[in-house]
């Protein structure tokens, strides 16, 4: 029996590496830059203990996932590098990415199959075996569909593995009520922006040419704080060789420490300085002239839209110095087309997000900078075919970070969601275009409008941290007639569950191929380094037997996970043992730049050029270009709640991991230090929130700065778990999550903006 360390502790990863992770990247250096080499033999070190196997898989500690090479010895995992070969971790991994050893070994993991004894959110369960949960829930989602229709079943899905769940068998299974968070809760209205403006999304890695930028803007993106591996050596580099770097954000971030220009804007209020840099870049012809006149419609309308909107205009919108804002856009012109404002990642903010990310688009073109060395690539993905299986019976509507082209076009009978989905006229229900918003399909489980949600899948989302008003997702639990958690761990929303599926981790398991969208695409293996921990099983294996007892089985005409990738790498002309001689990764060719594209066109829109002036927008009755709409202030004595990232943490998911726990264990509440002393609030005092419609989250530790503005307060997102399973996140920090009880609708792509909430501060009982 292998030795498995259930409880890694610091003093065992300072041995594999990860203590030094915690202070920044770690380089792969083989096994020779472990510590405990440095340090003098050690006859215990478990490089020792036996034969080193090596496996390659895809970091599943955040989205941005990264290439890894995995070393376990007998059965056990010890260490986790970056893939030197991987385009994306190039060699190095971050602290979160180390962690994956504490990750795979909580102990508090779920174990075994479930089913509820109890009432729905007691959280009281009987382990069964695993053809008992399967069949269970196969004759209830049957039942399901012959009385309601397969749309009745909704299916949520996030983490790597999702696309079995929120992809394949949903669209197999027929239900249009698939959604990611990562979409409406996150990349959505930077997506449908991108699409409107190029006519392709901007895709799970942003497509900045770093090696050759000069000038760097970030509009709220806290990179440093968001601490993805690649774009934190990218902005490390850039920093490094004395590139110029704007930050606006309310808060002095970790990028602002290190910015030429710190512009503290008021919350809410971006699309007012984007549209005085269009201004400003076009009275004083900044902008690449001959660029727009080959490649962009829609200029003189341009124009014409921004002629009034001057930096004074928007001083007096956003609390900025009129000249900061000329400053700053002369300087992203003295660098084009080596310039780019990057285009961010969670942009779910006020509701009008989407004409925000217009309008960021429309300074990067009018800067030059798609196609151009220094500025934005185009991504491409890679070549792969599927597996062959039968029409699906829906197109695909959960959309995520990384978007790979479906099987649309082999369509039968399309049920309509709730929320509407994409069709090819383009034509919504309720947003122009996008996929499903998740947050929106939680209203039809409990009014039933415009019909009854009745069953739900939730793979790997955290419903009760990631959508917002938990309190209205557990009255829609209840309401359900089943409701299917699969997960690692035992998270909040678990004790909801009336069964409970344990999946593996993303080191026990093979897993569907990754295929990043970048400018050398390529596609990278999962494997597993050990086999699964107690009874637990992959996703794919739950989607297949379950697909196999509700009649999908022609979906999944393969016997295996080594079968379903070997057929997948035959159309590159690989198979699993030649992807592992290459390191877990095959790099194909990309076009990265306009010059790449000689006699066609790369923007995909129905001009062919990028469309400064959004005709389509405009067909739907929209604002064809970028206008700014006032948010509503904070009510007096209440503060707007911010949020943002940790860089030790993953939304809500690794508080529990051991050594991150070890690391950092709850969050702070970011307040000015004058409004501090006037509420008479010391530093490292714990308080109490309550929002504006009276939910409350909390205690939390309160840390007075003068780097945030007087208005708004910030905390990291993911803490103040009530699960009290999870024993080392259990009540610990506050949850934003549970103070955003209300949300905006982007109209455009259905995103929810959540930054709309306010909170007073009240000593804690
Ligand atoms: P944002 O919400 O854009 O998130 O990371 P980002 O895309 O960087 O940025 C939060 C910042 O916006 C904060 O500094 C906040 O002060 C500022 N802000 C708040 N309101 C405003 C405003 O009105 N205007 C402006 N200009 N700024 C504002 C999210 C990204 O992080 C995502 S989506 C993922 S998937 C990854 N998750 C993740 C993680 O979980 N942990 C860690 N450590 N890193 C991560 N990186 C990624
Ligand atoms: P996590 O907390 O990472 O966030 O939304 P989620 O992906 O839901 O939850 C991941 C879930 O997957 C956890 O329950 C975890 O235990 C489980 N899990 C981990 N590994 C595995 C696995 O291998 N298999 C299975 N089956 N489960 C696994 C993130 C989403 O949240 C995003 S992308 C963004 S940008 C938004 N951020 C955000 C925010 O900043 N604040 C608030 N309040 N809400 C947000 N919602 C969005």
């Amino acid at each position: 029996m292998p030795r498995v360390p259930l409880e890694i502790t610091r003093r065992d990863l300072l041995k594999s590496g990860l203590a030094a992770g915690a202070a920044g990247l770690v380089g792969t250096n083989g096994l020779r830059g472990a510590p405990a080499m440095a340090a003098g033999p050690d006859e215990d070190a478990w490089y020792r203990q036996g034969e080193i196997r090596t496996t390659y898989n895809v970091c599943d500690m955040c989205p941005w996932h990264c290439g890894v090479v995995v070393h376990s010895v007998d059965g056990v995992v010890h260490k986790i590098d970056g893939n030197p070969h991987d385009p994306k971790s190039r060699g190095m991994l971050c602290p979160r990415g180390q962690a994956g050893v504490s990750f795979l070994y909580d102990p508090d993991r779920l174990r075994a199959p479930m089913v509820r004894t109890g009432e729905r959110g007691e959280g009281r369960f009987q382990e069964v075996e695993w053809d008992f949960a399967l069949d269970l829930i196969a004759q209830k989602l049957n039942q399901i569909k012959e009385r309601s229709g397969q749309e009745s079943v909704a299916i949520f899905g996030h983490t790597a593995g999702d696309s079995w769940w929120a992809e394949h068998f949903a669209q197999a299974w027929g239900t249009p009520n698939a959604a990611k968070p990562s979409s409406s809760l996150c990349i959505s209205p930077r997506e449908e922006a991108s699409l409107l403006t190029f006519g392709t999304p901007v895709g799970g890695h942003e497509p900045l040419d770093w090696a050759e930028l000069e000038c760097l803007t970030l509009i709220g993106s806290h990179i440093g704080e968001d601490s993805r591996n690649t774009v934190m050596q990218d902005f490390a580099g850039l920093h490094g060789r004395g590139g110029t770097i704007i930050v606006v954000d309310p808060r002095f971030s970790s990028a602002a420490t290190k910015a030429d220009h710190w512009l503290p804007i008021k919350p809410g209020t971006d699309t007012a300085l984007l549209l005085a840099w269009i201004h400003v870049l076009i009275t004083e012809e900044l902008y690449d002239a001959a660029y727009l006149d080959r490649w962009a419609t829609g200029f003189d309308q341009l124009a014409e839209h921004v002629r009034d909107m001057t930096p004074e205009w928007a001083a007096e919108i956003t609390d900025l110095p009129a000249e900061a804002i000329r400053d700053t856009a002369r300087a992203m012109a003295e660098h084009a087309p080596r310039a780019v404002i990057m285009p961010g990642r969670h942009v779910t903010w006020y509701g009008n997000d989407t004409q925000r990310m217009r309008a960021v688009f429309i300074v990067n073109a009018l800067l030059g900078a798609y196609g151009r060395h220094g500025g934005m690539y185009f991504n491409q993905a890679p070549y792969i075919q599927d597996v062959p299986h039968p029409p699906y019976a829906v197109a695909g509507s959960a959309g995520g970070c990384a978007a790979e082209p479906g099987d649309d076009d082999e369509l039968g009978e399309l049920p309509t969601g709730p929320t509407g989905k994409a069709r090819a006229d383009g034509a919504r229900e309720t947003f122009l275009q996008g996929p499903t918003a998740m947050q929106e399909l939680i209203d039809p489980m409990i009014t039933g409008d415009p019909y009854r949600i009745e069953a739900l899948i939730c793979y790997g989302v955290n419903l009760l941290h990631s959508v917002p008003d938990p309190e209205r997702t557990k009255e829609a639990l209840r309401n359900l007639e089943l409701f299917v958690a699969i997960d690692v761990l035992p998270q909040e929303h678990i004790a909801w569950a009336d069964i409970v599926l344990p999946e593996s981790t993303y080191l026990e398991r093979y897993d569907e191929l990754f295929t990043m969208a970048h400018r050398t695409p390529y596609i990278h293996l999962r494997e597993p380094a050990i086999e699964p921990l107690y009874d637990t099983k992959p996703g794919w294996w739950m989607a297949k037997e379950l697909g196999e007892r509700v009649g999908l089985e022609n979906f999944f005409r393969w016997d295996d996970l080594e079968e379903y990738l070997t057929t997948r790498l035959r159309s590159v002309g690989s198979d699993l043992d030649d992807l592992r001689d290459r390191r877990g990764v095959i790099v194909q060719e990309g076009r990265p730049f306009l010059e790449d594209f000689e006699g066609s066109s790369p923007f995909a829109t129905p001009s062919g050029k990028i469309e400064l002036y959004a005709q389509s927008l405009a067909n739907a009755g929209l604002d064809p270009l970028p206008v700014y709409e006032p948010v509503e202030d904070p009510p007096e004595g209440y503060f707007r709640l911010l949020y943002g990232r940790h860089p030790v943490h993953t939304f809500a998911k690794t508080q529990n991991t051991p050594v991150l726990s070890e690391a950092f264990s709850e969050n702070e509440l970011w307040l000015n230090d004058e409004v501090a002393v006037e509420l008479g609030v010391a530093d490292g005092e714990r308080v109490m929130l309550e929002n504006q419609d009276g939910a409350t989250s909390g205690p939390i530790k309160v840390k007075a700065t003068p780097r945030i503005r007087h208005d708004a307060v910030f905390m990291a997102h993911g803490f103040g778990s009530d699960a009290p399973e999870l024993t080392r996140a259990h009540g610990r920090g506050a949850s934003d999550t549970k103070l955003q009880t209300r949300y905006a609708l982007d109209p455009i792509c259905g995103g929810a903006g959540l930054r709309v909430n306010f909170v007073r501060i009240t000593l804690e009982a």
